[in-house]
């Protein structure tokens, strides 16, 4: 067991369903601690840094045009072996394979509009709160 921090985006599609507050409900619930949160919209830049895997994707250019396409909650959430945890909470990538008691399984249907975002490892989550919360971690 290893304490950690990672990020946690409510994505524009949750801020805009209203559901900012059932995540951090369901975050807080759980045992884990928020150590940062900010409402605000993405630059294009950051963006495309923030989903630098994805770049070869066919679907990046929706990705960064949906990110982007309204203002998003980002979070430094730690706790326990938060980076696995937060992704069981959040459930799998697409909503179909996201089983009931996740975030996903019980609130989205696509996977274009999946609510969240979880860093999935050590090295992500170090680079993505060094992006969104730059020389706080
Ligand atoms: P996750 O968000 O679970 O870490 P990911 O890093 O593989 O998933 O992808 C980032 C986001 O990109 C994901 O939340 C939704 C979108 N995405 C992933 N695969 C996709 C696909 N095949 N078609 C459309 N969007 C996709
Ligand atoms: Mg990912």
């Amino acid at each position: 067991m290893a304490t950690e921090r990672t990020l946690i985006l409510v994505k524009p599609d949750g801020v805009a369903r209203g559901l900012v507050g059932e995540v951090i409900s369901r975050i807080e619930r759980k045992g884990f601690r928020l150590e940062a949160l900010e409402l605000r919209s993405l630059e294009r830049e950051v963006a495309e840094q923030h989903y630098g895997e994805h770049t070869d994707k066919p679907f990046f250019a929706d990705l960064v045009e949906f990110i982007t396409s309204g203002p998003l909650v980002a979070m430094c959430v730690a706790g326990d072996d938060v980076i696995v945890g937060m992704r069981n909470l959040m459930g799998a990538t697409n909503p179909v394979d996201a089983v009931p008691g996740s975030i996903r399984g019980d609130l989205a249907t696509v996977i274009g509009e999946n609510i969240v975002h979880g860093s999935d490892g050590l090295d992500s989550a170090s680079r993505e709160l060094e992006l969104f919360f730059p020389g706080r971690f």
